[in-house]
């Protein structure tokens, strides 16, 4: 029998890998062969047998200012001794205005008020259920569907999962939300592949909605929610001019259109907020991630002024919205959020990022004649590397990418199914992209 009192147990190495069911993981093949992480210092991690690791994947998607940030720690550790919690309904911190402001500011004008919660997936199910409920003070409660996109992810809730589209999260789970329809992924390689940046293809795509909207008519729809990035599928940028579409036709028909930016935002497409890059207005705008660098979990919606004012009617003592969480803005996490957005603006980081897209782009492109490898896709420090399936079926090759990376080449990257996601953090220099590009090429030869 293993000891497993507190104090036998090495930070380590764990001397039980059974108890922990592990997220999003293929828990068999991982207890076989762990891949355990015990530090990280800027670009890197530090295994639990000493290695320094590349971070490519800035976690995921999250450090956009690089690991082990002093100042970001030390602000966790100041606010956990002065107010460890405190109840976010009736009552409120100064961190928590100070950053929602902070936040607002970043935001394109228009986007006025932050609602916060704690983790991508609440903020996807948060802005689905502001839009119903918006709908519904404006006397037009008949607009309850929501329409996703086929690819998309919008985390793990029922709703997200629900206005999700990639079928590996939705298929286990029954029949999800009603109401909801999807529209057609952005993605063809026959028209886009090896596009830099936003393919020229595919604008016309978001015409679909008006199809959408002739089926199930226009004062039915509630919202319409897409990434303008979708990452979590592989990284597909949202063709020229299909974001300014979609807006066209969502106002046209009274429908609200929530960017969701868990990825996009802070930085990773070189602004603040992607809505920045494509000149668009959304009505919400979700994020997570890299509001803290991930050193904290949080989440948040940022509203239109006009949805808030909305809400914002009625007697003075009755709750408007019933909705939040107990640990929405909690005080570590805005502490952690405020040292965070200091340090992007003192250290320009959204401005490195942009600077750096068009190196960064050449460098990914310079893997196109790697073996299996039939299609590349680059916006912002972002780019996924598409390899063909192997004789195993799909996801083996992309799979084993992902353990040649971190057992034989000290690089981590993302993987999904066989692409082999780059997303480092902003801080990254262009020696280390050559490194990175230089690791991502071994790697492929080492799966062919
Ligand atoms: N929306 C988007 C656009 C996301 O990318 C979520 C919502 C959910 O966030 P939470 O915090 O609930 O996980 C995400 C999360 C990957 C990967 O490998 C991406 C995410 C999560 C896990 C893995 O690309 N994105």
């Amino acid at each position: 029998m293993l000891d497993k009192s507190p104090n036998q147990r090495s930070v380590n190495v764990p001397n039980d890998l059974a108890a922990f069911w592990m997220p999003f993981t293929a828990n068999r093949a991982f207890k076989k062969a762990p891949r355990l992480l015990a530090g990280a210092k800027d670009m890197h991690y530090i295994t639990t047998d000493g290695r320094h690791v590349l971070d490519a994947a800035a976690g995921m998607w999250c450090s956009n200012a690089g690991h082990g940030r002093k100042e970001i720690a030390a602000a966790i550790s100041k606010q956990a001794e002065a107010l460890d919690y405190a109840p976010p309904f009736q009552f409120g911190i100064p961190q928590a205005f100070e950053l929602a402001s902070r936040i607002a500011e970043l935001a394109p004008k228009g986007l006025e008020q932050v609602f916060f919660c704690n983790s991508g997936s609440e903020a996807a199910d948060t802005a689905l259920k502001i839009a119903l409920a918006y709908h519904q003070i404006n006397g037009q409660g008949g607009r309850c569907r929501l329409i996703g996109r086929e690819r998309g992810y919008h985390g793990v809730g029922f709703g997200g999962t629900s206005v999700g589209g990639i079928v590996g999260n939705r298929k286990m789970f029954g029949t999800l939300l009603t109401g909801v329809d999807h529209l057609q992924s952005t993605y063809n390689r026959d028209k886009q592949a090896f596009s830099k940046g936003e393919p020229e293809w595919g604008a016309d795509l978001a015409d679909e909605l008006e199809r959408l909207v002739n089926l199930h008519g226009a004062n039915t729809i509630a919202a319409v929610i897409v990434e303008p990035m979708a990452g979590s599928t592989g990284v597909i940028p949202a063709p020229k001019g299909y974001l300014k579409r979609l807006r066209e036709i969502t106002q046209k028909h009274g429908i609200l259109l929530i960017f969701d930016e868990v990825i996009t935002g802070f930085g990773r497409l070189g602004f603040a907020f992607a809505a920045e890059r494509y000149g668009v207005l959304p009505d919400m705008i979700t994020f997570a991630k890299g509001v803290t660098n991930g050193a904290a979990p949080m989440g948040g919606v940022i509203v239109r002024d006009t949805i808030y004012e909305a809400f914002m009617a009625g007697p003075e003592h009755v709750i408007e919205l019933c909705h939040g969480y107990t640990y929405s803005a909690h005080p570590l996490a805005c502490a952690a959020g405020l040292a965070t957005l200091d340090i992007y603006r003192d250290e320009k980081l959204f401005e490195r990022a942009n600077k750096l897209e068009p190196k960064f782009a050449d460098a990914v492109m310079s893997l196109r004649n790697e073996p299996n490898v039939v299609d590349i896709r680059t916006v912002g420090l972002t780019a996924g590397i598409e390899l063909s399936p192997n004789k195993e079926g799909p996801g083996k090759r992309g799979f084993e990418a992902l353990q040649s990376g971190f057992h034989d080449n000290d690089i981590m990257v993302r993987v999904a199914g066989d692409t082999i996601a780059l997303t480092p953090p902003l801080i990254i220099s262009e020696a280390q992209v050559g490194e990175v590009i230089e690791k991502v090429a071994k790697i492929i030869r080492a799966v062919a």
